[in-house]
């Protein structure tokens, strides 16, 4: 069958579109944190909707399940097939075009492969913004942020992925092409299939095309290096910038000292702004669309953001802080922060905790956080960061220095109890932002209630009645 097979996916997808060589197949079958490594009958890599659709069709008809991929940067293995190799991995990695740019409509329509960053620059080109933001930009692909619904940097201002599109294209698990690519803003028709996809990772379908929003492009920025004394003043800080900026917080993200260590540590060229240490940083950016015009006696942002910083140094929630002169600062800014990931990376083995809890309760949730992995593991090293404007914490945990990785995972389980355990307790999320994968898939059918779990099973047996698309991502159709 095998050899019949992929040449009936060569007689579909061409030799481009094929990998079955095993170094080509590598980096597909392993996720970017290298927790699993799985294999494949072949990485197939369609260069259109129909193709995809013959790819799907056939897979189904053979009864062989499919693992969609876009950039591969996913947190939570969702992009991974598993050990036995008879699943195919299917890359929209080709399917790269921007389809259309409508700047009076304030839409762009792309194909599902096209990376997040391109998209962001043709939206610049056009004066305008598509707003999602996240470290992995240069990479993740808008398919894989639609289908993990992506959080990012600036949700609390524009929302996360769900919040920024339109309307979709999908492959279903049959093999059919659904041609939802409606760019409307009200259509009330029946069930919203657009929001069943978005979010499912790969496991209803595979989203082929989007109709984007964009929005119009800032004209005046200011970005803000903070050292605060505490998580209580960070949210306290957030709270009167909303009103101080006049609605215009678009980024506010919560550092421990620990991390900017890592990165001070890992990453060539980074510098802390700051003369002194503190315990913990925010980095705080506003934006509007109202240009600057200098000279012309008006408040930018900057000066306003200023003043606003002057009283809160004196209220105390501000210790030091250092307002970007210009671009090249606000970026090394932001490197410090997109660059906690890769710097966790390089220190070794960690546990990640993507979770969210209201913004108001984020102090106390610190307090009682770290004191639970510090019981769990009392050598632990956490590094806790995120998007606090949002509620979302990166509730990390590095290994103890000079653990390995099994070492250290052999305490994994105590530790994210307890960390969960308090979140649930705290009405929080145990996925703010990566989704669940096959990392969390037992944690979901842990936390989450019966009615959710067995409705979302309802849904996926009803849509994926042979359980071939994503299988063993989310959750357990037949549980
Ligand atoms: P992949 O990793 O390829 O796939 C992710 C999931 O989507 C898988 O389940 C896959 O099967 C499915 N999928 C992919 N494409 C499709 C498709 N076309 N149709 C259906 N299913 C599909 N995430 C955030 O939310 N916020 C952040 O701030 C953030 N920062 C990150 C920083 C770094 C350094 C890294 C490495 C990752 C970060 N991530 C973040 C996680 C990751 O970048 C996002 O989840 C991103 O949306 C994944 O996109 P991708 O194209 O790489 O998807
Ligand atoms: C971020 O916000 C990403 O930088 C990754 O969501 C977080 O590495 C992490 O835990
Ligand atoms: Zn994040």
């Amino acid at each position: 069958m095998t050899t019949d097979f992929i040449d009936r996916l060569r007689g579909i997808v061409g030799d481009r579109g094929l990998v079955t060589d095993e170094a080509a197949k590598h980096p597909y079958l392993t996720d970017w944190r290298e927790n699993y490594l799985g294999a494949a009958l072949a990485v197939v890599r369609p260069a259109s909707t129909e193709e995809v659709a013959a790819v799907v069709k056939l897979c189904a008809a053979e009864g062989v399940a499919v693992v969609p991929q876009g950039g591969n940067t996913g947190m939570v293995g969702g992009g991974t097939p598993d050990r036995d190799g008879r699943e195919i991995v299917l890359s929209l990695n080709r399917m790269n075009r921007i389809l259309e740019v409508d700047p009076i409509g304030y839409t762009m329509t792309v194909e599902a492969g096209v990376v997040l960053k391109t998209i962001q620059d043709t939206a610049a080109e056009h004066d305008r913004l598509f707003p999602l933001s996240l470290a992995a930009e240069g990479s993740c692909t808008i398919g894989g942020n639609l289908a993990t619904n992506a959080g990012g940097v600036q949700v609390l201002h524009y929302g996360n992925a769900r919040q920024l599109v339109l309307g979709l294209e999908v492959v279903t698990p049959q093999g059919e092409i659904w041609d939802g690519l409606r760019a409307l803003k009200k259509d009330n028709t029946g069930y919203d299939l657009r929001d069943l996809y978005l979010g499912a990772e790969g496991t209803l379908g595979i989203i082929t095309r989007a109709v984007l929003k964009i929005w119009p492009k800032p004209k005046d920025v200011a970005t803000a290096w903070i050292a605060v004394p505490s998580p209580e003043a960070a949210v306290a800080l957030l709270s009167g910038a909303h009103a101080a900026s006049e609605d215009n917080v678009t980024s506010c993200e919560l550092m421990a000292r620990q991390g900017i260590d890592l990165v001070l540590k890992h990453v060539p060229g980074a510098a802390d702004p700051l003369a002194e240490r503190h315990d913990w940083y925010v980095l705080l950016e506003w934006s509007s669309t109202r240009p600057r015009r200098p000279g012309a006696n008006q408040t930018g942002l900057a000066e306003k953001m200023e003043a606003y910083l002057g009283e809160a140094l004196e209220k105390g929630l501000v210790l030091d802080a250092a307002l970007a002169q210009n671009e090249a600062q606000a970026r090394a800014f932001w490197a410090l922060r997109e660059n906690h990931s890769e710097s966790q990376k390089r220190e070794g083995p960690s546990i990640k905790h993507d979770i969210s809890v209201s913004v108001s309760r984020i102090p106390t949730f610190m307090e009682e956080g770290l004191a639970a992995m510090k019981k769990a593991l009392p050598e632990c090293r956490p590094v806790p960061f995120g998007h606090v404007g949002d509620g979302n914490l990166h509730f990390n945990c590095q290994a103890p220095e000079g653990w390995d990785k099994p070492r250290f995972m052999a305490h994994a389980e105590a530790i994210s109890g307890a960390v969960y355990d308090l979140v649930v307790a705290y009405g929080g999320s145990i996925s703010a932002e990566h989704g669940i994968g096959q990392m969390k898939v037992e944690e979901l059918a842990h936390y989450r209630s019966r009615i959710e779990l067995d409705t979302m099973r309802a849904i996926k047996r009803a849509l994926d009645p042979d359980n071939l698309m994503n299988p063993g991502k989310i959750l357990d159709p037949s549980a």
